[in-house]
């Protein structure tokens, strides 16, 4: 690279991924071809419009990238050709979630989704996001107790609210979703049911985790999470006579974006096939196991973590502990001093704000493709623990 300013920075953030110990649930590290994939010649070409219908010349090459992108996310989830479209054009998962919207729902309806703090994403409905904008949220949390989702009360709220589309699949829920009591309830007050797997779709894939499909009309995903490829999305939609997928591709291109990132798509390709390999199924089974000793081990230590477990990559801990520990904020801070890089979160119940939160968010998916095994994490909640007993020592001190 020529431009020798830009190569130090990035340079040094090879070293910094190299040197840290990534906790980020929603982060992985790709291979070197989804990163070659990247980089390729197709990033400079314009595809605006779909396969076959272009409106630019010059698309042989486009044209069979994304064909072989919906084939292949098709395979990754044992999906068949006549009964799912597949949508790789939005560029990440909230467009991806935008354009399901778009799609699907007149503007000023209802859409049924978990809160934020109760671990949903800003695309269900927030009223900072552009969902919440134009569509009227109808919110519900976890159960207060359990901190685990309570399908009879959802139901309860569903029959009263009507919505028109009710969003299942989190960024911030470590259990199992059960997918078809969705299906139950989103029948019983005539809504779409969307599935965003965006966090689950790599243990989906691998076998590990519920398959949302054989109840969902709509499946939404990002690529770079569990996953583990390039930062894209996939739109899966049912074929019926609906016409679900002919609705989300106008909604994606002309409603809400110009041409597509054809190097991402390209990248998404590698990863979907990489997702097909055997040795994936391994990975996915792996990234679960880790973060269920990862939880124990916590717990051993004394840490409160949500819901009591995980059934997934991703877990949530109580570092506030009522005022007896330390927020989320000063936590990650105290952890990334250390090397050891992870996002506060909040968690059900917050008495504190989102920037100053009483907890952490902690996944497994990326330190497992580094090859971290059971005895790593228990490692690793060993010196967490340390880190932050020390930390709560210091403050108490000030
Ligand atoms: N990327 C999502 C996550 O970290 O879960 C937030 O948008």
């Amino acid at each position: 690279m020529k431009d020798k300013e830009l190569k130090k920075i990035l340079d040094a953030e090879k070293v910094r991924q190299k040197k840290t110990v990534t906790l980020i649930a929603s982060e992985n590290y790709c291979s070197d071809d989804v990163r070659e994939a990247l980089a390729s010649e197709i990033v400079n070409k314009y595809s605006e419009g779909y396969p076959g219908r272009r409106y630019y010349r010059g698309q042989e090459n486009a044209d069979k990238v994304e064909r072989l992108c919906q084939e292949r996310a098709l395979k990754a989830f044992k999906l068949s050709s006549k009964k799912w479209a597949v949508n790789p054009q939005a560029l990440s998962g909230s467009p991806a979630n935008l354009a399901v919207l778009l799609g699907l729902v007149p503007v000023g309806e209802k859409v049924m989704g978990l809160r934020l703090n109760h671990g949903g994403h800003l695309t269900h409905g927030h009223s900072v996001s552009a969902t919440g904008k134009l569509w009227k949220q109808v919110p519900y949390e976890v159960d207060e107790k359990t901190e685990v989702l309570n399908y009879e009360h959802l139901k309860e709220i569903a029959l009263q609210e009507k919505p028109a589309l009710i969003i299942a699949g989190y960024t911030a829920y470590p259990r199992k979703v059960d997918w078809k009591k969705f299906r139950e309830i989103a029948d019983a007050c005539g809504a779409l049911l969307l599935c965003d797997i965006s966090h689950l779709s790599g243990l989906v894939a691998g076998g590990a985790y519920p398959s949302p499909f054989a109840y969902a009309d709509v499946v939404t995903t990002t690529t770079h999470k569990t996953l583990r490829g390039p930062r894209s999305a996939l739109i899966f939609s049912k074929i019926d006579e609906r016409n679900l997928p002919a609705k989300i591709d106008k909604a994606v291109f002309p409603g809400l974006q110009g041409g597509p990132h054809m190097n991402q798509i390209a990248a998404v390709v590698v990863a979907l096939k990489e997702a097909c390999d055997p040795k994936f199924k391994t990975y996915a089974k792996q990234v679960i196991v880790n973060a269920k000793v990862f939880a124990k081990a916590l717990q051993k230590h004394g840490w409160r973590i949500v819901t009591g477990g995980t059934d997934s990559h991703l877990l949530l801990v109580d570092t506030w502990m009522n005022g007896a520990g330390l927020s989320g904020d000063a936590a990650s801070i105290a952890l990334e001093k250390e090397g050891i890089v992870v996002n506060k979160n909040t968690i059900p119940g917050e008495t504190r704000s989102p920037m100053d939160p009483s907890g952490l968010r902690l996944g497994t998916a990326a330190e497992t493709t580094r090859g971290f095994k059971e005895k790593d994490f228990e490692k690793l909640a060993m010196r967490i623990d340390a880190i932050l007993r020390k930390e709560i020592v210091r403050l108490q001190k000030i």
